[in-house]
């Protein structure tokens, strides 16, 4: 393990380049100059609650009006006390009358299949499904596990449970049933919620297999609600298990939506802590709605006529709060896709851009990544003129690729907006608002309004300029946590314990003289060559700007005369990999950042070990350059085979 613990962090990558919003993207703008983004900020720093509070009134519905804004008591907080609201009815209710017969989800299947909901017809899916789910016995505060695929139902039985106020664990279908069971018995679900089937690259994953077992090992589970979606045979388990279908015969529309408590719990998000076993991240119902829509509209700038896709898994952060919550409380159309990027060919993505006129883009650097290997021939088949505004998230993007996607999917017209956010803050924390903030490649660029960063040292002193640190929040948010499920302990530590009055994100980040923030990766990945510390995006940039690399991780290995060595692991465009390949690279790192961070080893491999959600796994990585038997959580890995292709590679 690195030393961690010490002074600031060197900044060795210098990226100057700034690209303001174009005039035609600024027609119709909201949020269109930065003294506009400016004057709102400085009015929610002001005062942050009565900022919060003013906009949850008019931005909500309420059944009752709460009476108090924020009740703080470090580290729990409360917001919009003694409220009674319906994320349901926010997302659905609200829009009927101005929105119902506007197109709220267009979805895309994987074999091509297309359904599209308007709003009254989605309001209609979901109050039916909420009234099956009473009907199946599930009732506000029963939480209600959920192992789909990326179909339509998915969304209407988030929005069913939010509905009648139980509690949805979705689980990323792609778990093995040992990480269902862990999460199951976790949250003590009543009810699994699952498909007979799912689409991925033209083979069906067998999930209601993977369910029965998991089943098997979940005690609290009493009911398994199973769609319909491949007409795969799977067994059906007696007095447990009922077809979704048969569910929901002779079950009405009307469904009205139950008043529920401000701080009533939405949803448990697990993710995967970086040991050990997975949290349970708690989000409630006014807070977290609130931070949704309004991120989703600052930062999307989204207009009536905007089609709007974001490429992610619901059972990651990003489905919850910008495919499902935030779009549909901002009454938005979206689209939702089922299937992968590269099936039937690399050109999918781009082949529903110019099908369903996509506005505005939000998606992965991974898969960026991903595009760039897969080569240009893939988008320029294609007519991507409808977007105006392309996202990312997840990760930190290369300036590299980040130049890649503003040229070739933007046409150098889109504004790109780098959100970055955890499940934790439950909405995108600092990120350009597109009209207002030229960007810079690389940069997440500003907080955005009520959100109040700082970067810290080791003693909690405020660092330089320029200088890197720990990330934290010294003020609380709506959309913030409000928990580990079960774990008020863990919590506390892992968040709160470090610099009392902030929360601590786990990521070490810089701010630089114009205010704009660089996040510089994870707190246990900086590298810690002969007391300087590095910061793993900065060596992966330079890497990535070698034309030949098209992706790359960065970590630290035991070296004993310079403490750590920097050890990375390189995939190629086509280059051949070679002797002279590393020395290339080496060297070219040396000239775009310097000596210190040179490479001391480089691998090369065809993938890299992702999460789910497509973030490298440094920690595995790491292990690899040590010679050791990767160890720890790995349930979380999208393909294992990586692992040992890696291990294989090392000689
Ligand atoms: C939304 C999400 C959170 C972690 C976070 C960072 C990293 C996310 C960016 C980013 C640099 C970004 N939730 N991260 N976005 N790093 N720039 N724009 O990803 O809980 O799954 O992960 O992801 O390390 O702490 S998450």
């Amino acid at each position: 393990m690195s030393d961690n613990t010490g002074g600031s962090i060197d900044n060795v990558m210098q990226e100057s380049r700034l690209f303001p919003p174009s005039d035609a993207f600024l027609e119709g703008c909201k949020i269109n100059s930065m003294e506009a983004y400016q004057q709102l900020y400085d009015q929610a720093a002001a005062d942050p609650v009565k900022f919060w509070g003013d906009l949850a009134r008019e931005e909500l519905h309420w059944f009752e009006d709460f009476d108090t804004t924020l009740e703080w008591n470090e580290p729990y907080a409360e917001w919009f006390v003694g409220g009674k609201t319906n994320v349901s009815y926010n997302c659905l209710d609200r829009n009927l009358e101005a929105n119902g017969d506007k197109t709220a989800i267009i979805w895309e299947g994987e074999p091509g299949d297309i359904r599209t909901f308007t709003y009254k017809e989605l309001h209609s899916e979901v109050s039916r499904l909420a009234n099956a789910f009473k009907k199946a016995g599930v009732e506000a505060g029963d939480v209600v596990s959920i192992y789909m695929p990326m179909v339509p139902e998915l969304a209407f039985a988030m929005l069913a449970c939010a509905r009648i106020g139980a509690v949805h664990s979705v689980i990323f279908a792609g778990f093995s049933a040992e990480s269902i069971a862990d999460r199951n018995n976790d949250a003590s679900a009543k009810v699994q919620l699952t498909a007979d089937g799912g689409f991925r690259r033209g083979k069906i994953l067998a999930l209601k297999e993977i369910v029965d077992e998991a089943l098997e090992k979940s005690p609290t589970v009493e009911t398994c609600i199973v769609l319909n979606r491949t007409g795969s045979d799977v067994s059906m388990k007696d007095g447990r298990d009922i077809w979704w279908h048969e569910l929901l015969e002779s079950v009405d529309d009307n469904c009205p939506a139950e008043p529920l408590d401000s701080e009533s719990p939405l949803f448990i998000l697990y993710t995967s802590g970086s040991t050990g076993k997975p949290k349970g991240i708690k989000h409630t119902a006014a807070g977290y709605n609130l931070y949704a829509k309004k991120t989703f509209e600052w930062v999307f700038d989204i207009r009536d006529d905007d089609i709007y896709w974001c490429t992610a898994d619901c059972g990651w952060i990003t489905g919850h709060s910008y495919i499902v919550y935030g779009p549909l409380s901002a009454g938005a159309t979206c689209v939702m896709f089922e299937g992968a990027p590269n099936y039937p060919a690399e050109d999918r993505f781009w082949d529903l851009v110019e099908k369903h006129k996509i506005t505005i883009l939000y998606t992965a650097p991974t898969a960026i990544r991903a595009f760039i290997k897969w080569g240009d021939e893939h988008v320029e088949k294609h007519d991507l003129s409808s977007l105006r505004l392309l996202g990312t998230v997840g990760e930190g993007i290369n300036p590299e690729a980040w130049m890649w996607y503003h040229e070739k999917i933007g046409g150098e017209r889109c504004p790109i907006v780098d959100t970055w956010w955890q499940t934790e803050t439950g909405g995108i924390m600092m990120s350009p608002l597109p009209g207002a903030v030229p960007t810079k490649p690389g940069s997440c660029t500003k907080p955005l309004p009520g959100i109040l960063p700082a970067i810290l040292d080791e003693t909690g002193e405020a660092v330089g300029e320029n200088q890197g640190g720990m990330l934290v929040m010294t003020h609380p948010w709506p959309g913030m946590l409000r928990g580990i499920w079960g774990d008020d302990q863990r919590y506390k530590e892992q968040y709160w314990s470090k610099f009392p009055g902030s929360y601590l994100a786990g990521d070490n980040a810089r701010c630089d003289e114009d205010g704009y923030y660089w996040i510089m990766g994870r707190i246990d990945d900086v590298i810690n060559v002969s007391g300087h510390r590095l910061s793993t995006i900065e060596v992966e940039s330079a890497l990535v700007s070698h034309p030949q690399v098209a992706e790359a991780a960065a970590v630290g290995r035991k070296d004993d005369i310079k403490g750590q060595a920097v050890a990375v692991f390189v995939t190629l465009v086509d280059a051949e990999a070679s002797d002279d390949m590393k020395q290339e690279l080496k060297l070219h790192v040396r000239k775009e950042i310097g000596a210190l961070a040179q490479p001391d080893d480089i691998r090369f491999t065809n993938a890299l070990p992702k999460t789910r959600s497509g973030k490298i796994m440094r920690r595995l990585l790491r292990d690899i350059a040590e010679g050791k038997e990767a160890v720890g959580d790995t349930t979380t890995l999208e393909d294992y085979s990586v692992l040992a292709q890696l291990r294989a590679n090392d000689e």
